[in-house]
């Protein structure tokens, strides 16, 4: 609004000027109160805030956005205290629980009255160890998972006692619990540790044809080197 005025005064002295050339500048300034001399200044700095206007005050704007969530509260007081509950089954289980202690017990000794009349009928002695043959006739191999699945090991005489024992329950060609596999000419038990009784037969061992780690209890009760892969009864032994 300030500009429109002067801007005919402004106009009207640029004439002049431009209209006689020997007029400095300066000699222009002193008679026009306004003159553009040279190009536009820069803009000046910012002025300082204006006083609050009188106009309306404007109408309350629209909500702001939700803020963070709070922190979390403290736990709130203990519900009221429920109903008392139906009566347990203890009463019961427990005279279930004596029963079968009750049954456990025979049982445990019936067991032990029916491996008595089994050692009994096997013709057993007591501290005796027990051999048991089902007469089947396997590899040696198989005739050592059978043993150890019926948790026991396979048959072997540790003296001459023990070796008609073998021999009796056996009626026939039977594997001993006896190999020479980990090192040629040396017969070791399959339960560890080298040979402390020994019934072999005239000429044996021989390793006949380079092949014979297993042991044979043949007639007689003595004792051959043969071929692990050949099959003969399986006789195992269990502790005394
Ligand atoms: C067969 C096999 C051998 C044994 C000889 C004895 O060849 O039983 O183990 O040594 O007979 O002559
Ligand atoms: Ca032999």
């Amino acid at each position: 609004m300030l500009l429109l005025p002067s801007l005919p005064v402004l106009v009207l002295c640029v004439v002049g000027i431009s209209s006689s050339k020997s007029q400095t500048c300066e000699d222009a300034l002193k008679t026009c109160p306004v003159i553009a001399c040279g190009r536009d200044g820069r803009d000046g700095p910012k002025g300082e805030k204006g006083e609050p206007g009188h106009g309306l005050r404007g109408g309350q704007g629209p909500p702001g956005k939700m803020g963070p969530p709070g922190n979390v509260g403290l736990p709130g007081l203990p519900g009221t205290k429920g109903q008392k509950g139906d009566p347990g089954h203890s009463a019961a289980l427990e005279a279930k629980l004596a029963n079968l202690e009750a049954e456990i017990r025979i049982l445990k000794s019936e067991l032990e009255h029916t491996k008595k009349l089994h050692a009994f009928s096997m013709g057993k002695k007591s501290g005796k160890k027990l051999f048991m043959t089902n007469r089947e006739t396997m590899t040696f191999a198989k005739v050592k998972a059978l043993c150890t699945e019926l948790r026991g090991t396979v048959a072997i005489p540790r003296n001459a006692e023990e070796n008609q024992a073998i021999q009796e329950v056996a009626k026939g060609n039977a594997y001993l619990g006896i190999t020479d596999e980990v090192t040629e000419g040396q017969f070791m038990y399959v339960t560890g540790g080298k040979l402390t009784y020994s019934n072999w037969k005239k000429n044996e061992p021989n390793n006949h044809d380079s092949g014979e780690d297993c042991v044979v209890m043949v007639e007689g009760g003595v004792w051959n080197d043969i071929s692990c892969q050949a099959s003969f009864i399986a006789v195992c032994e269990f502790p005394a």
